[in-house]
C-alpha cells in the first residue's frame, strides 16, 4: 500500500567495505563474496545510495568476537593461513573442511562482515536509523568455537548481543533456506531472544531445526523452528510467515528486530530447492518493516550470484519504500541478468511438496506454542 505506517519514510543506514568483493573462498566453492559487489553496483545505478546514510564499517575487533566465540578460536582465525595451515588436528578441531577453508586473508573477511553488523548494531542502539543493513553479514552457522557451513564467526550473534545492551527483547526471524541453527544455540536457554527459523528440514544440512525444538529453561518456547519441504512457493510460505510473526510481535513484543534475508530460499538456486519469487521473499521485509520496530537486515545464503543481488536490491527499495524499475540500468555486471535484464524472475513449475495439510498442522502446533506466552 501507498498511505499508512508503511508509507511513513524510515531513516536506513547501509553497511559496506568495498573490499569484500575481492574475497575468494576457493574454486568451485558456492559461497562467493562477489555477490555484495553486485548487489552494490545495482544499488548505486537504481539511485538507491542517495537515499541513504552510507557507512564504511570498522573492522571487528578481537574484543569484539570474543564476546560470543572462544579466545583460542580467535586466536586460531587469526593467525589461520593457506600456506601455514598444516596440522591436522586443529583443522579437524576448528572444522576446517570443504564447507569451510581457510583462504587468503579469512581473518579480515571476518573482521570484515562482523563489524558491519556489530557497527549496524550500534547505529540501532544510539537510535540513528529505523532501518539498518548489511547484506555481507548474516553467517548463522559459527558456532562459539568452530566454522561450519561456509561461516567462521556468528556475526548474527554478535550483533543481538550488542542490541541487548539497549534492547530488552530482540526477535531473531531467518528466511534463509537453512536453520539457523547457531544463533537458535546461542540464546536456547533465553526470553531475552526469540529466535525463529523458516528452513528446509529432512535431509538437509545442518539437520537441526525440528518443529518440536523450542528452547529450554528460560527460554522454552522462545525457539521456533517452521520446517518445510521442497518447492514451497510464495503463497504457501506466507500462508504460514504471516500468522507466525504476527504472533511471534503480539507475544513477545520485541524491542528490536533481526532478519536473515539469505537468498538461497529463492527458486533457481544452485544449493537450494525452494521456489520464492524476489517478490515473495521480499515481502518478509516488507512485513516486518510494517511493525515499525527497529529493524536490521542481513545476507546469509544464495548461490545463484544474479538472483542474490536481484533480491537484496528490491529488498533495500522496499526498506526505502522506493519503486524500482523492473527493468535494470545498465552497468559493469548487466552482463550477468542476460537474457531478460529484469529485477524480478520468473519462479519454475517444479512441484509444491507442502500440502495444505502439513502447512495447518505446523501452523496449529507453533501458534499453540506461542499462546503459552500470552499473559
Ligand atoms: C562445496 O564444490 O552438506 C565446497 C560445498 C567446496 C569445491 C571443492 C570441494 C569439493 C557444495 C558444497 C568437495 C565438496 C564437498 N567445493 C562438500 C555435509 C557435506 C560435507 C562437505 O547458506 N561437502 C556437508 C553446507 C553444506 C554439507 C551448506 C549453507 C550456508 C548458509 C549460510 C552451508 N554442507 C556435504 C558437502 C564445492 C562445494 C559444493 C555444499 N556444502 C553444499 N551444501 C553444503 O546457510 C551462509
Ligand atoms: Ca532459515
Ligand atoms: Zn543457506
Amino acid at each position: 500500500s501507498t498511505s499508512g505506517a508503511d508509507a511513513v519514510k524510515r531513516r536506513v543506514s547501509y553497511f559496506y567495505d568495498p573490499d569484500v568483493g575481492n574475497y575468494y573462498y576457493g574454486l568451485g566453492h558456492p559461497m562467493k563474496p562477489h555477490r555484495i559487489r553486485m548487489t552494490h553496483a545495482l544499488l548505486e545505478k537504481y539511485g538507491l545510495l542517495d537515499r541513504m546514510k552510507v557507512i564504511h564499517p570498522q573492522l571487528a575487533r578481537d574484543r569484539d568476537l570474543c564476546a560470543f566465540h572462544t579466545d583460542e578460536y580467535v586466536a586460531f582465525l587469526q593467525s589461520a593461513n593457506p600456506e601455514t595451515l598444516t596440522n591436522p588436528c586443529v583443522a579437524r578441531r576448528f572444522n576446517i573442511t570443504d564447507d569451510c577453508p581457510v583462504f587468503y586473508r579469512l581473518f579480515e573477511f571476518c573482521q570484515t562482515y562482523t563489524g558491519a553488523s556489530v557497527d549496524a548494531a550500534k547505529e540501532l542502539n544510539r537510535s540513528n536509523a529505523d532501518i539498518v543493513i548489511n547484506w555481507s553479514g548474516g553467517l548463522h552457522h559459527a558456532k562459539r568455537s568452530e566454522a561450519s557451513g561456509f561461516c567462521y564467526v556468528n556475526d548474527i550473534v554478535l550483533a543481538i548481543l550488542k542490541l541487548l545492551e539497549n534492547h530488552d527483547r530482540v526477535l531473531y526471524v531467518d528466511i534463509d533456506i537453512h536453520h539457523g541453527d547457531g544463533v537458535e544455540e546461542a540464546f536456547f536457554t533465553t526470553d531475552r531472544v526469540m529466535t525463529v527459523s523458516f528452513h528446509k528440514f529432512g535431509e538437509y544440512f545442518p539437520g537441526t531445526g525440528h518443529l518440536l525444538d523450542n528452547g529450554y529453561g528460560k527460554g522454552k518456547y522462545y525457539a521456533v523452528n517452521v520446517p518445510l519441504n521442497d518447492g514451497i512457493d510464495d503463497e504457501s510460505y506466507h500462508y504460514l510467515f504471516k500468522p507466525i510473526i504476527a504472533k511471534v510481535m503480539e507475544v513477545f513484543n520485541p524491542d528490536a528486530v533481526v532478519l536473515q534475508c539469505g537468498a538461497d530460499s529463492l527458486s533457481g538456486d544452485r544449493l537450494g530447492c525452494f521456489n520464492l519469487s524476489v517478490k515473495g521473499h521480499a515481502e518478509c521485509v516488507r512485513y516486518l518493516r510494517s511493525f515499525n520496530v527497529p529493524l536490521m537486515l542481513l545476507g546469509g545464503g544464495g548461490y545463484t550470484l544474479r538472483n542474490v543481488a536481484r533480491c537484496w536490491c528490491y529488498e533495500t527499495a522496499v526498506a526505502l519504500h522506493v519503486e524500482v524499475n523492473d527493468k535494470m540500468p545498465d552497468h559493469e555486471y548487466l552482463g550477468y541478468y542476460g537474457p531478460d535484464y529484469n529485477i524480478h524472475v520468473a519462479t519454475s513449475n517444479m512441484e509444491n511438496k507442502n500440502s495444505r495439510k502439513s502447512l495447518d498442522d505446523i501452523k496449529a502446533k507453533i501458534l499453540d506454542n506461542l499462546s503459552k506466552l500470552q499473559h
